[in-house]
């Protein structure tokens, strides 16, 4: 498996592309922004896995809404600042790769510390380090928070994941039934999922409490099905704005809520306190 990454400068943003070849055939292609460190596309046997949304906003300015953006320190709306933190809107540092670990799978290492800005808005030292390794038909994200100040800390941080999907009305989403669930689009209030497999087939905004460490999608972009794995992640979200809402989101055609499901490994409903020099770490994996 060749790996090699190229990062091009241009006025508008900088681009890490990833290239894994096996066997001499190209097998995955990613590509990730330094802006929010987003992961904006990976690309298994030609297909893209994530959603790109055609008018997402490339500026370095607005979150892109695409791929994987990350939430922190805070998932959803948030008084000190910006809707799911600022962590999507920064500039992120390359820390380490792309490399080939010494198992053949390709890593890159992003990192994100605190500035003058952040500070402003949030006033804590930290340094999140954010791990991409791809094997064959796999992706790893590894997100670790560490409190390098004096202050202790409290936050909450998801993975936002787009996935695109072939048509949204014949997705499934295992591992949901018998969890409560809060359902944003019935005013905060709690539930219980009777169902055991997740279907969509309207305005969706469901944050599931407790979920377990894996649940498997169907009808994942060129009719795959997708398992994806979590530690330390014990919430996952799942929404879809449908026809109704999508008008709410000028970065979204309206038309595109068919090709993507938000399924999004997250630490929400409990936030999570760090003490100085302690850290915090969360895993998810996506397996073909
Ligand atoms: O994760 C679901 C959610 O919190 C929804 O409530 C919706 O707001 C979505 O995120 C998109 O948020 P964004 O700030 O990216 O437009």
């Amino acid at each position: 498996m060749a790996v090699f990454g190229s990062a091009k400068e241009s006025k508008i943003f900088v681009l890490l592309t990833v290239l894994l070849y096996v066997g001499g055939t190209l097998s995955q292609k990613v590509q990730v922004h330094f802006h929010g460190a987003t992961v904006l596309s990976w690309k298994v046997a030609g297909k893209d896995v994530l959603f790109q949304s055609r008018e997402a906003i490339y500026d370095n300015q607005a979150p892109i809404r695409a791929g994987i953006p990350i939430a922190f320190p805070h998932f959803g709306q948030w008084e000190a600042g910006p809707t799911h933190g600022f962590a999507r809107t920064s500039r992120w540092g390359l820390e380490e790769g792309p490399q080939k670990d010494a198992q053949g799978n390709a890593t890159v290492v992003y990192s994100l510390v605190d500035t003058e800005e952040t500070r402003r808005l949030w006033n804590h030292k930290f340094k999140l380090t954010y791990t991409l390794v791809f094997g064959d038909t796999a992706f790893k994200t590894s997100l670790k928070v560490e409190n390098t100040g004096e202050t202790t800390f409290n936050f909450t941080t998801l993975l936002h994941n787009y996935f695109r999907v072939d048509d949204i009305r014949s997705v499934t989403v295992s591992g949901m039934q018998g969890l409560e669930y809060i359902d944003k689009t019935r005013n905060f209030e709690r539930f219980t999922e009777r169902r055991e497999l997740l279907t969509v087939g309207e305005f969706v905004d469901y944050v599931y409490i407790n979920t377990p460490s894996s649940h498997v999608i169907t009808g994942i972009n060129g009719g795959r099905t997708m398992r994806m794995d979590k530690e330390n992640f014990p919430d996952t979200v799942v929404w879809n704005p449908w026809e109704t809402m999508s008008p709410n989101f000028p970065d979204l055609g309206n038309d595109e809520y068919l090709s993507f499901i938000c399924v999004e490994a997250g630490h929400v409903v409990t936030p999570v306190t760090l003490t100085p020099g302690e850290e915090f770490k969360a895993v998810q994996t996506l397996t073909l």
